[in-house]
């Protein structure tokens, strides 16, 4: 299974609402395609992307630039020696941001190119643990909802089958963020889970102070409390608080792994296969975790992710993000008690929709 060549593609996936958190604004996602084609006619595919395709064009410029001095004439099952001379490669320019983003969507694809020659999908390649994974609804109440629309956004989420959901955190005013999460527990009952997430927001006190007030309502955790290069905060809010502490979704590679947990700054790791720099890494990070007894939940990349969490044992959950379902044929699957189905199709369990992605690039 030969690479022999890669293609690569933009498309802007437009969000059904534009949607607001502490630090974003966005209305769609930017997104570099990959298609990684082997000898034999297989196609790996993998993406990588961009909030509202800010910059898009120099992750495309990177992919190609490592695919061309990497990745093209190999064999497709050469991941680790790919990962390994392209981290070799990336020393003079980085190890973060959009280097390690496109060697993702590379990885990705390849790894995809390999289950899909060997007609497996990847959790078995790795070695499968379980069929279905714990998720929770996260393409919702959002920091720009009225009250109202929480209530309503999260019945509908059990309405459609969702045992869990997150809401996010960081209005200006403290009791605002309390009053938020008092009226979606009361909409969905003490039987559904509830996260919450501040996307960095806070300072620590302030954080220990609205953990506080938030313990009432038993949430599964509180995520990215503080500023993610704030880990001995992140540790200091982690001590004062029974909630459990989730972070990691801005961090990259192991190393910002290792930071975290050698911090005492998490309770739950969420590795983002873009930030981890693809399955590959992602799976060091996972394994580096399991020494240290840490649960991992996957952060956004909901289809590719299901691989993953059907291969280790230490993932709690995968997070449900819709954002990326219309570049897909297949969709993800939901079911009676509220779990995802990992597929058991070839690769990663997804392909590109050619019709629909046309249509977004018209
Ligand atoms: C999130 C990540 C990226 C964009 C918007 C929201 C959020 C999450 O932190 O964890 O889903
Ligand atoms: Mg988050």
């Amino acid at each position: 299974m030969r690479i022999e060549r890669v293609d690569t593609r933009v498309v802007d996936v437009p969000l059904a609402t534009p949607i607001g958190t502490a630090i974003h604004a966005i209305s769609s996602v930017g997104c570099v395609l990959v298609d990684v084609w082997t000898t034999d006619g297989v196609v790996g595919q993998g993406y990588c992307f961009t909030i509202n395709g800010e910059r898009i064009s120099a992750f495309e410029a990177m992919v190609r630039g490592l695919a061309e001095a990497h990745v093209i004439g190999r064999d497709a099952t050469e991941t680790s020696g790919i990962w390994a001379d392209v981290w070799v490669a990336l020393n003079p320019t980085g190890h973060k941001g959009v280097t390690i983003g496109a060697m993702s969507a590379l990885d990705v694809a390849c790894w995809d190119a390999v289950g899909k020659t060997l007609d497996l999908p990847l959790h078995r390649i790795w070695g499968a643990c379980r069929d279905t994974i714990p998720t929770y609804a996260s393409s919702g109440l959002w920091l720009t909802q009225s009250i109202d629309e929480l209530v309503d956004e999260a019945a509908g989420f059990v309405e459609q089958g969702f045992r869990a959901m997150k809401i996010r955190l960081g209005s200006p005013d403290r009791q605002h963020d309390v009053a938020r999460v008092r009226a979606v527990r009361d909409a969905i009952g003490p039987e559904v889970a509830l996260h919450a997430d501040a996307n960095q927001k806070f300072t620590p006190k302030q954080a220990i102070r609205l953990g506080r007030d938030l313990e009432a309502f038993d949430l599964v955790w509180f995520e990215e409390p503080v500023a993610t290069h704030d880990r001995v905060g992140s540790a200091d809010v982690r001590r004062a608080l029974d909630t459990p502490i989730a972070t990691g979704e801005t961090e990259y590679t192991r190393y910002g792994m290792r930071d975290l947990v050698e911090a005492r700054a998490v309770d739950v790791l969420m590795p983002d296969l873009q930030r981890m720099g693809g399955y590959t890494e992602f799976r060091v990070g996972a394994a580096y975790a399991a020494t240290h007894d840490i649960a991992v939940s996957t952060h956004i990349f909901s289809e590719h992710s299901l691989a993953l969490a059907g291969s280790l044992p230490g993932c709690v959950s995968v997070e449900h993000m819709d954002w990326f379902a219309p570049l897909f044929v297949e969709s993800m699957d939901l079911n009676d008690a509220g779990e995802l189905v990992i597929p058991d199709r070839p690769g990663a369990g997804f392909t590109f929709d050619e019709d629909r992605i046309a249509s977004m690039q018209d």
